[in-house]
Order: C-alpha cells, then structure tokens, then sequence
C-alpha cells in the first residue's frame, strides 16, 4: 500500500515528515499477511542475513552484530517533560534536547533502504482493551518479527479510521547505505554510543535508533506495551504489566488463572507453557510476557495478552523443560543468535543432546567442533545466553483457548519473583493486597544475560520486575499499585482482587546447585496457590507471610524432606539483612514519592522479624 492511500490525515503527516528526514529509497505501508512476511524474508536472505533451516519448515537464523545481542538499559530513556517524572530508576534527558540529538542521527539514516510502515495492534484488532501503534522502520526483519508478534495490516488501519489514537514509533537501524552498498550478511546497527531507545511519555511517542535486538526494535514489546501502556494504565486506571498469563485447571476441572511477574529470563514463558508433574493438573497459556488488565463491573480483574507470539529465550529450553515451546517453534520460526549445524537445524546450550555432524557454526558465524553433550564452557557458547525464537503463539499445542478473547481472564493470582540463591522462600503468601504491593517493590533477582550490563549474576532490585520497563516514576507506580486496593475496598469488592504470592525457583545449595528442580515441578507450588485461593487450610502464618504447612506440598522426586524444610521456612538473619537493605539502600531511593503506606509495611515486618 502507498503512503497516499492512507486515510489518516495525522498518520500521513507523520510519514510524510519522516520520509523528509530519514530519506528512504523507497517507502511501503505494510498491509500484513503471509505473503508480505514471505517477502521481507526473502529479502533478508538475499542480503546475507538470514540462513533457511533444512530442518524446520519455513523457518530462518539470523546472527546479530555481537553488540547487538540484548536490550540496553543504559541506552534507554524515559524522557518525560520533568525529570523528577521519569524517577531514579530510569535515565532521563530533556525531550527537546533528546529530539534535537536524535533527529541528527535519523537524518539520511535509511538511505539505500525501504521505509516500512507497519500499523500494529496490541491486542485483539478491534478490542476495547487493544491499543494501536505504527512503526516506522527501515528493517525487513523488524517486519517479519512484528507480523509473529503483534496484529500487522490494513485490518488495524481500518479500525484506526481517520482520526483514531495511535502510538507513533520510529525505528531506525542507523545504517544508512551509499550508492551500491549491500549489507553483505554484516547485520546492520550504530554503535553502542549512538543506540537509542527513547519514550516520550507525555506526547506517547517512541524513538528508536540503532539496534535490531528484539526489546530494543520491535517497539509494540517493552516500549508501547509496557513503558508507554504503565503511563496510559496510570492515568487510566489499570495495570500494564511484565507478567505471563495462565490457566490453571485442578483434577476437579475447576479453573483459575494466574500471572506471574518474573524478571527477563527468570522463567515466565516456562511457566506459562508448564506441564504439571502432579497427576490430573493442567496448565495451559494465555501469555507469556506481558499482560493488561483492567477492573471489570464485578471488581475483579481481567487481564489480556497483548502479543500475538512468544519472543522466547532458547537456551535450556528442550523437550523436558518446556516442550510446548519447542512445539511452538518447529516451524514458521525465526531464530536469532542460536547455533547452526551441519544438517541445517538450530542448536543450543542444554537443548537435550549434543550437535550431529563434526562442525557447528556459532552465533558469531565462527565454525566449531560439533559439542557431544549440550553444555558449552561459561563464554565459549555456541549459541549467545540471550538468543531466541519468535514463534506464533497460536503454533503453542498448550494455547488457552481464551488466548483471544478481547474481554480478558479473570485473575485468582498474582506472582512475583526472580532469581535469588538464599534467603527467599519455594512461596509465600502475602497477608493482604497492602503488604502484597509491599513484597512486589522490594523484588529482587540476578541480573541475566537479556540485558547488555556488567552486572550480570549479581542481585539487584527489580521491583514488580518492572525496573526497566516502567514508563514514569516507580514511587508513584507503588502509589497506582497501591490505589488499585483502595478503590476495591471502596466499592466493598477487596476480596474480588487477586492474591499475592511470592515464589523462588532458584535457591541454591552450598555447593551452588539448584535446590528446587523447577520447570514442570513448579505444579507443585501452582496447586498450592490454587488451593490458598480457595482459603484452604493449608499454610502457617509466618512474620514474613504465609508459608505452606509441612505436607501440603509433597517433595518431588530427588529432593529430601530436609531441603523441603529449608526450602519452606524463614531464615530470620537472611530476612533481617534483606530488610536493612530496603531500609537503607532502596526505599531511600524513591524519596517523598514513596508512599507511607510502604514505609508503614516496613515497619511492621521489622517488628515480626524483631528488628
Ligand atoms: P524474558 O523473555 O526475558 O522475559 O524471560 P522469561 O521470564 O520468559 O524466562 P524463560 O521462561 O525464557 O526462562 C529463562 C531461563 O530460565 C531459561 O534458560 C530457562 O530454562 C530457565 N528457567 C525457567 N524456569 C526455570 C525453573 O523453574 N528453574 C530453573 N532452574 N531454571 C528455569
Ligand atoms: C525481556 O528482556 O524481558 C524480554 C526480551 O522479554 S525483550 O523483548 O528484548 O525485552
Ligand atoms: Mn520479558
């Protein structure tokens, strides 16, 4: 479609103004469809960068630039109107003094190149709860991955009408082409000091340059679908979260759902796609990364999956961890940054076995011994800790059938965590919604390779796990939390809101091993929620919340019932460090934006722990 068909006066402007600063060779408004998504492939492997799988049907590796492989959080920025808006826990610079700097960079930046413009929806086309963005980008790959991940085409411009709210995007890779020059198989992006990843909360604009990398490129993820969304959630009263979405059914064929914010690559696609050990269970997906959920008249709230695929982590993922992924990427996959071998499959790092044939290619295109098991030496990987698999969710053999439904699930649970080797209990239920949101701010996990950091392993608090991925300032975002229990206790329907759970796959043993098993085995403790939600009289009140009674969550095979214990039981000097360090070191970070209400939960749980 040509950009003068479009019959949006505003979106035509905003093109127009684009194509005059990024002065493509050509421009296209992307109309969605297999076709089209068969093109931009095609496009891709004609210019080196993408290799056909032998192995998988209509599926492509791609290998990124090796400094192009995760998001950059020290590249992103929340550029609100004033800076005390954007908080302490995001970068800030001035939107005008931002603009100015990034339209230098834009300027000329896709010459030699296609401007796509590609309508998207997040959510249902046509649903109240969807949202419309349009990004503009001069990569064919960021096409191709939006067409998996989100709803592309004329469907969302006819919804769109011609003067409907949309979030405009602007993504460039920043490799302008001179006359003749082909990208070659180099995949193209700016150096590290000329990425950007900018929101403009206040105007709901998003500007990205020079990063391909999923989180950083595909800009209805991380940048609309939660840093703008938390900022519209606040102003209008729901909750844009870093969160999957599951359903959960017990032998009796009961149903509830539950979500589970987890910090990047801690486990919630694992989680979303489990398949229970505990005989008569089931688990089934709604989504995987991100949900929206709004109060519904019955004051209970429903939640939706915005996305339309799963942009997953491949390493650990095999047929024992999380076959439902593997399922959902046997085929129409795209696969970046994960190895190649001799008989044109994917390989990587714990996926089963090891690779046939001599060689492998590795994610930096190098050759390499074939590996006979399927662990790599810390550094020495075939494929990069962060590569991964964009996969249609409808491909998942697990998909809920309600994945679509524009009204959204009703939500019986919320769970947070993250990675933590001591002191955080297998669950923990919070006492009430209050000291609930309190756990949720004091979150904390390792720091994992899905962000390019030097504080990768070491613990840092991601509150809610939201710490990058929060559009304005995390005090007032406690404060929205917060008001979502007020008004429910206002309108008499507190108990109608979900409950609070707190659980840790990821404890660790004196000699640095796993505990917990993990992965389907994490049943144990979903069943266990189940139940809590239905108050039954299974768990002990502890100063830290409630944890299960012994025997209410049976050990799974190879753990003994003295790691059960510990596993399930308050350390009491880890809980009184832990909390000295909130005192110290976190809460004072959110200064007069954080609520009382927090510093009074604070208060109270050091006089549980006799602080
Ligand atoms: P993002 O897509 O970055 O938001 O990640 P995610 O939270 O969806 O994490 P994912 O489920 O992809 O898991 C990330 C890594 O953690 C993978 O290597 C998994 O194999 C591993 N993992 C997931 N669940 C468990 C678990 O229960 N125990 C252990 N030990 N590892 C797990
Ligand atoms: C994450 O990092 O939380 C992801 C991958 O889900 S990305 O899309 O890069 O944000
Ligand atoms: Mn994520």
């Amino acid at each position: 479609m040509k950009v003068q068909d479009l019959k949006h006066a505003g979106l035509k402007k905003w093109v127009d103004e684009a194509v005059a600063l990024m002065t493509p060779d050509s421009v296209e408004v992307c109309e969605g469809g297999q076709s089209e998504y068969d093109r931009m492939i095609d496009i891709t492997v004609k210019a080196g960068l993408a290799t056909k799988l032998a192995k998988k049907p209509n599926s492509y590796l791609f290998r990124s630039d090796p400094s192009d492989v995760a998001r950059v959080e020290n590249r992103t920025y929340i550029a609100s109107k004033s800076e005390s808006d954007a908080g302490p826990t995001n970068n800030w610079v001035d939107p005008a003094k931002l603009k100015e700097t990034m339209t230098g960079l834009y300027k000329g930046s896709m010459k030699g190149r296609t401007m796509y413009v590609i309508p998207f929806s997040m959510g249902p086309v046509g649903s109240d709860i969807a949202k419309i963005g349009i990004e503009i980008t001069d990569s064919p790959y960021v096409v191709a991955n939006m067409h998996i991940m989100t709803r592309v085409g004329t469907k969302v411009l006819d919804v769109l009408g011609s003067n409907g709210f949309y979030v405009p995007c602007y993504h460039s890779v920043g490799k302008p082409l001179a006359a003749g020059e082909k990208d070659n198989g180099k995949w193209p992006c700016a150096p590290m000091d000329d990425k950007y990843i900018s929101h403009f909360p206040d105007t709901r604009e998003i500007w990205s340059y020079g990063s391909g990398y999923g989180g950083n490129a595909l800009l209805g993820k991380k940048c609309l679908a939660l840093r703008i969304a938390s900022v519209l959630a606040r102003d209008e009263g729901w909750l844009a979260e870093h969160m999957l979405i599951l359903k959960l059914t017990n032998p009796s064929g009961e149903v509830k759902y539950v979500t589970g914010a987890f910090p990047s690559a801690c486990g919630k696609t694992n989680l979303a796609m489990l398949i229970p050990t505990l005989p008569g269970w089931k688990v089934e997906t709604v989504g995987d990364d991100i949900a929206w959920m709004k109060p519904g008249a019955d004051g209970r709230l429903y939640a939706i999956n915005p996305e339309a695929g799963f942009f997953g982590v491949a390493p650990g993922t095999n047929n024992d961890s999380n076959f439902n992924a593997m399922e959902a990427a046997a085929k129409n996959t795209i696969f970046t940054n994960c190895g190649l071998t001799e008989d044109g499959d994917i390989w990587w790092e714990q996926i089963g076995h090891g690779a046939p044939g001599k060689t492998v290619i590795d994610w930096k295109g190098q050759t390499k011994p074939a590996p006979q098991t399927d662990k790599s030496p810390k550094g020495e990987e075939i494929a990069h800790p962060n590569a991964r698999f964009t996969a249609p969710a409808k491909q998942c053999p697990c998909i809920a059938k309600e994945w679509e439904d524009p009204k959204g699930v009703p939500i019986s649970a919320f769970l947070f965590g993250g990675r933590r080797p001591s002191t955080i209990p297998l669950v923990n239920q919070a006492k009430s919604w209050i000291h609930g949101v309190f756990m949720g701010s004091i979150t904390g996990s390792e720091v994992t390779a899905a962000v390019i950091s030097d504080q990768v392993g070491q613990v840092r608090r991601d509150p809610f796990a939201m710490l990058p991925f929060c559009g304005y300032h995390m005090g007032d975002y406690f404060k929205h939390w917060i008001n979502i229990g007020k008004k429910a206790d206002a309108d008499g329907k507190a108990d109608k809101l979900p409950k609070i759970f707190f659980v840790n796959w990821f404890r660790k043993d004196a000699e640095g091993k796993f505990m917990w098993p993990g992965y389907g085995e994490n049943s144990r403790v979903l069943a266990w929620v189940f139940d809590r939600c239905d108050g039954k009289d299974n768990c002990v009140e502890t100063p830290i919340g409630n944890l299960p009674k012994p025997g209410t969550i049976d050990a799974p095979k190879g753990v003994s019932d003295a790691v059960m214990k510990e596993l399930c039981s308050v350390d009491i000097e880890g809980w009184k460090k832990e909390i000295a360090d909130v005192r110290k070191n976190h809460y004072p970070k959110f200064g007069d934006r954080m609520p009382k209400e927090l510093y009074d939960e604070l208060d109270a749980i050091e006089k549980r722990l006799g602080v």
